[in-house]
């Protein structure tokens, strides 16, 4: 796996993964809208069946590098989806892996896994002895920190033995815990993550809950916190960013995010992680990070929102006027609320205008 690029890479048999609290987890609710995890949960629960041919999971680390300080208290883009989409690159170093293997094992049969896939990598991460899941439930290399990605990479080899698992250390410390905006930690090592700022902002498509949105402070794609205040990442290395350096392109303020058009969206986000969440949720986000400032002059940018023909967005931005400029936001939502015929939009503004009488 090294020789295919990974920085770190350990193996265990599968029959050694099990996840015993999965079915509590999704039966509490967390997983809010992630559909697919009821599908992955069912897989998840008895992999050796699922995955028949294989004997052996060998896992792949890559570092891609502390996060220089957080940006201004403007458009935070998490650290992870800043240079190209983690998917793509992390797959074919996978897939170089196992051509490597093939090559000197003719006939194994080999299968390569990066996030969608139904087995629980950090988990898996921690079984092949690569380090312990932290209270913020990502994986920590006690050397090297939690500013990696990982990839599964499947094999019918058998190893004899499983390394030894590595202790947590997270001692007393609850830094992560603490510092969440959203309180998404219902206790240690638990996450909810319908309460998660990565979850509302990526993987949300709809309405983000009005309660939260005050939270997400300038969050427009995924949430760094809980990594970033760990100390653990103080041993995180610089290592040569490549495909992950962060895109001069992505530096932009909220007034130019407001500006940004579905087709430039498409241009800007290619062959980024953040395509995924699709223009529409993304103006959503940079519509509820702009309510999230104490800058009148947004007001401005924010109205012709508005008016937007997706309900969507309208939604958001009227939440956000009335929190930019209460006053002046007052008399045009009045206007607003005798003309919308959405719904949702009518009870946000019928929200907004109580809070701002
Ligand atoms: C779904 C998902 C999310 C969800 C849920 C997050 C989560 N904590 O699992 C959301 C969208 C919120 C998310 C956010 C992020 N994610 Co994500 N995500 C995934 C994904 C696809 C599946 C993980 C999963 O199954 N989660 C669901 C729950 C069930 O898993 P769990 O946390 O392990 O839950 C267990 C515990 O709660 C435990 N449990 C339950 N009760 C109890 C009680 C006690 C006492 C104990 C000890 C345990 C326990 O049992 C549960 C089941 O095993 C993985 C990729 C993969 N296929 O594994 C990436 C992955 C975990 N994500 C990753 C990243 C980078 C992130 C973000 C940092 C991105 C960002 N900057 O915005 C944030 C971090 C937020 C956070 N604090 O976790 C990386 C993590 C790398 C690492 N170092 O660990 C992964 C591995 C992707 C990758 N290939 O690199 N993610
Ligand atoms: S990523 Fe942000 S919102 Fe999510 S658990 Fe960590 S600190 Fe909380
Ligand atoms: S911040 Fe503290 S409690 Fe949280 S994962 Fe890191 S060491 Fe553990």
């Amino acid at each position: 796996m090294q020789a295919a690029g990974f920085h770190l890479a350990a193996s265990f048999p599968l029959a050694a993964l099990q996840e015993p609290h999965l079915q509590g987890w999704m039966d509490a609710g967390y997983a809010g809208e992630l559909e697919w995890m009821q599908r992955h949960a069912r897989t998840r629960s008895n992999p050796v069946a699922a995955f028949p041919r294989t004997k052996t999971v060998t896992v792949g680390l890559f570092e891609f590098g502390a996060p220089e300080a957080l940006p201004p208290n403007e458009a935070r883009i998490a650290h992870y989806a800043q240079g190209t989409d983690y998917h793509l690159v992390i797959k074919d170093m996978l897939r170089v892996a196992a051509a490597q293997l093939v090559a000197q094992v003719p006939g194994v049969w080999t299968r390569t896994f990066v996030d969608a896939d139904p087995l629980n990598e950090k988990r898996c991460a921690e079984l092949a002895g690569l380090g312990f899941i932290g209270k913020h439930t990502n994986l920590i290399v006690p050397d090297r920190g939690s500013w990696c990605f990982l990839g599964l990479l499947l094999t019918s080899l058998v190893v004899e033995d499983s390394p030894p698992p590595q202790p947590e250390r997270c001692g007393s410390c609850t830094a992560c815990l603490d510092i969440c905006p959203t309180k998404a930690f219902p206790q240690p090592f638990v996450l909810d993550a319908r309460r998660c700022i990565s979850y509302l902002s990526i993987e949300l498509r709809g309405v983000i809950p009005r309660e939260l949105r005050a939270l997400m402070g300038s969050w427009i794609f995924g949430c760094d916190l809980c990594l970033d205040v760990c100390p653990w990442n103080r041993f995180a290395r610089q290592t040569e960013a490549g495909p992950f350096a962060p895109r001069p392109v992505l530096r932009q303020d909220l007034p130019q995010w407001l500006r940004l058009t579905a087709e430039e969206f498409d241009v800007v986000f290619r062959d980024s992680a953040m395509l995924r969440t699709g223009w529409r949720a993304f103006m959503r986000n940079v519509l509820v990070a702009c309510g999230n400032q104490d800058d009148a002059t947004l007001y401005e940018m924010v109205l012709p929102w508005s008016k937007h023909p997706d309900a969507l967005l309208r939604l958001h931005a009227h939440w956000a006027l009335g929190r930019l400029a209460p006053a002046e936001a007052r008399l045009w939502q009045q206007e607003c609320a005798n003309a919308e015929t959405d719904a949702a939009v009518l009870e946000e503004l019928q929200l907004t205008l109580k809070e701002t009488a």
